[in-house]
């Protein structure tokens, strides 16, 4: 059975998608009308619908692959009506998500053991906001959170931090503003093993120096990492902002070749009718979206999953 008639068969189990997903919703509204009003499927209809999957953001080379992907589907299942459509949408859709594999959306988390997530990405993008919403899920999860101002570099970063700590009841280790990142977060780590932490999330400068001084400032802040707890960091995340669609992605491919990323998280997708960055995101870079943000309350940062999402996006389509 194809994920169309899967998806829309059952009761979602978290609405949030459909809600926080309102403006790429009224995006894609366009698509129905295209089909509803076409006769045949024809090179028109396609163009139309190359030119909605192109304002939702999914990407120049992911839209041509997917347009491929749907011609040849239309063919092979010999289909005429444009209404039909829709379902093969949804479901190649999934099939780029999926790529043929299992996507794994947890984050890597080691029972009785110290884990450290490290935040990465371009300044403004989200980092220390969702460290204090990621913060509060753990600690509500029973286990003990630290969080890490390794933002040393702008003014107000650290208070920043602080203010999330108050919100989600958990302490934040500091040193004074212009201190070495890697030694915020060296103390950070002795401190969080003496006093048996669960988890700790450290929080970076998101400027964009240069790539040089970037790839420096980070691989050093991993050795650190790497030193004071084998095994870890077990999650390096790079926050991507969707509001910032295609160019965002450029300045967050930056971070990707500096370090060794394991997963993304896509803030501000409430912000944004270019949901499609999520297709865009899968097709480009081999990682991930394991978070998304749906809002600035500290509870507006959920686990991604595909399935909720294009739901969430199709929902009042069909
Ligand atoms: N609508 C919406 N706003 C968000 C979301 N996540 C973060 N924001 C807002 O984005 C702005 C920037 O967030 P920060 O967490 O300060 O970003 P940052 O990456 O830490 O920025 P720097 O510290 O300057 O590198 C804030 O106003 C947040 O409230 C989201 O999912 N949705
Ligand atoms: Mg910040």
């Amino acid at each position: 059975m194809g994920l169309f008639k899967k998806l829309f068969g059952r009761k979602p189990k978290d609405d949030r998608y459909a809600l926080g997903l309102h403006k790429s919703k009224e995006n894609l509204a366009s698509l129905k009308a295209i089909l509803a009003k076409s006769q045949t499927i024809d090179d028109d209809l396609f163009d139309a619908l190359e030119d909605v999957f192109i304002q939702a953001d999914i990407g120049i080379d992911t839209v041509i692959y997917f347009m491929e992907q749907l011609r040849k589907e239309v063919k092979d299942q010999d289909i005429k009506d444009p209404n039909d459509l829709s379902e093969i949408i949804v479901d190649k859709m999934f099939e780029i998500y999926l790529k043929d594999e299992l996507v794994d959306t947890e984050l890597h988390y080691d029972e009785d053991k110290l884990n450290v997530y490290l935040f990465v990405g371009v300044n403004g993008v989200g980092k220390t906001t969702t460290i204090g919403k990621l913060a509060k899920q753990y600690k509500d999860m029973g286990k003990k959170v630290m969080l890490v101002a390794g933002d040393t570099f702008r003014a107000g970063a650290i208070n920043q931090l602080v203010e999330w700590g108050k919100r989600s009841e958990t302490f934040v280790f500091t040193k004074k503003e212009g201190s070495d990142p890697s030694s915020v977060i060296f103390d950070a780590l002795n401190l969080a093993i003496k006093e048996k932490y669960d988890l700790v999330l450290c929080d970076t400068a998101g400027r964009l120096q240069t790539k040089v001084n970037l790839m420096a400032e980070l691989s050093k802040m991993k050795r650190v990492i790497e030193k004071v707890v084998p095994g870890a960091p077990q999650e390096t995340l790079l926050v991507i902002d969707a509001t910032t669609g295609q160019n965002g992605m450029r300045q967050a491919e930056v971070f990707k070749e500096a370090t060794e990323v394991t997963g993304i998280i896509l803030t501000k997708l409430d912000g944004t009718a270019k949901g499609g960055i999520v297709l865009a995101i899968r097709h480009l870079y081999d990682l991930p979206i394991k978070y998304v943000g749906l809002g600035e309350k500290i509870t507006d940062l959920v686990m991604f999953d595909i399935e909720q999402y294009i739901y969430g996006l199709f929902k009042d389509f069909f």
